[in-house]
């Protein structure tokens, strides 16, 4: 008795049937008049008076087990046929929604400048994440134990010691390198990427971040060229009022070189916390290439001139839409990517 007791108790558990007639079939197969545990009871009748405390709460247990296993699955089938018949017959009931995503805030951003670009007449061009140091450092100027390699911290994949190690690249210009060996003069080209910097996470800074770059090279390209370029870049992105200023900087890869603001769109000049009181916020830096640059990669310098800047993606994303801190870009929290939603 004791084995069959067990055995309905494993069956009971593992009890899979979904349709009321199968339900109904189990129910009377152990419940019924004829059934396994009613007819455990008529023998229980029968079991030495030692063991009838032991067997008759077992029975008891079994029996409240198969009802309670019943009950419990002709709610499940009522419940399933209910929703089916529902969406099948009442017409005016309302359609299952099925919750969107949306385009993350730093790709919006970057489509936004890269469609600019392709409309100025560039193309984009994409390259290796994993680089070596001839084209993340070499070919832009760097010469070994330059202290401008320390500018970006690097990952390196092999040895730094050893003849043109690989590396994650820093910046996307390595891509730009690229373009100057492979493809036909002149180059009109924007490069989106990640890059990849051995920097301490804050709320200005990021170990992986986005950047647009782009080059331009012809015969006789000034820095003319290059001005007008970007203040059309910035007024398509920051609205047609928006003014640029460029401040003298330093980059290995380009002579001169120049960091560009654009006047503040949230306070239009006066000074806010945004701008912290300048009028100005900070969005690219810019120069002409450098020759070395040029003729490392095959080019005349003498025939040919060009101009170079580059942007981080993140940073334009943080003053397009306020966003203050960086880190909110790569925690894919769902309450900030949603504020996204209609910037599809
Ligand atoms: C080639 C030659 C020159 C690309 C340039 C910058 C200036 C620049 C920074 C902006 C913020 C990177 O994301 S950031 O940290 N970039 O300021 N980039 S000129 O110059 C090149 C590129 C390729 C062959």
């Amino acid at each position: 008795m004791k084995a069959r007791i067990e055995a309905l108790l494993n069956e009971i558990e593992n009890l899979k049937a979904q349709k009321e007639q199968e339900i109904e079939e189990a129910r009377v197969r152990l419940l019924g008049k004829k059934g396994e545990i009613t007819k455990l009871f008529e023998e229980f009748r029968n079991v030495d008076r030692e063991q009838k405390k032991e067997f008759g709460q077992k029975l008891n247990q079994l029996k409240t087990l198969a009802s309670a296993k019943i009950e419990e699955l002709k709610e499940k089938a009522q419940a399933s046929a209910g929703a089916a018949g529902a969406s099948q017959n009442d017409l005016s009931a309302p359609g299952d929604s099925y919750p969107l995503g949306s385009r993350h805030p730093v790709s919006i951003c970057r489509e936004e400048i890269v469609k600019i670009f392709r409309k100025f007449g560039y193309d984009v061009a994409e390259g290796p994440e994993v680089e070596d140091d001839w084209h993340v450092f070499e070919a832009l100027n760097f010469p070994p134990e330059h202290p401008a390699r320390e500018m970006q911290d690097t990952f390196f994949v092999t040895d730094n010691e050893q003849k043109n190690p690989i590396l994650l690249r820093t910046h996307t210009s390595s891509v730009q390198v690229h373009c100057m060996e492979t493809m036909k003069l002149p180059i009109r080209v924007i490069c989106p990427g990640r890059v990849f910097r051995n920097e301490a996470i804050s709320a200005r800074a990021h170990c992986i971040f986005h950047q647009v770059e782009g080059l331009y090279i012809d015969e006789n390209v000034t820095f003319a060229d290059m001005k007008q370029a970007i203040l059309l870049f910035a007024r398509e992105m920051f609205g047609p009022e928006t003014q640029i200023r460029m401040r003298p900087s330093y980059f290995p890869f380009t002579e001169p070189s120049a960091e560009v603001d654009v006047s503040c769109n949230i306070c239009h000049g006066k000074g806010c916390n945004i701008c912290k009181g300048t009028g100005w916020l900070e969005i690219l830096g810019c120069g002409m290439v450098d020759p070395n640059v040029l003729e490392a990669s095959g080019i005349d310098s003498k025939k040919y001139s060009g101009f170079a800047f580059g942007m981080g993606v993140e940073r334009i994303a943080m003053l397009k839409w306020q966003v203050k801190d960086l880190r909110n870009y790569f925690e894919n929290d769902l309450r900030f990517l949603k504020e996204f939603e209609s910037n599809i």
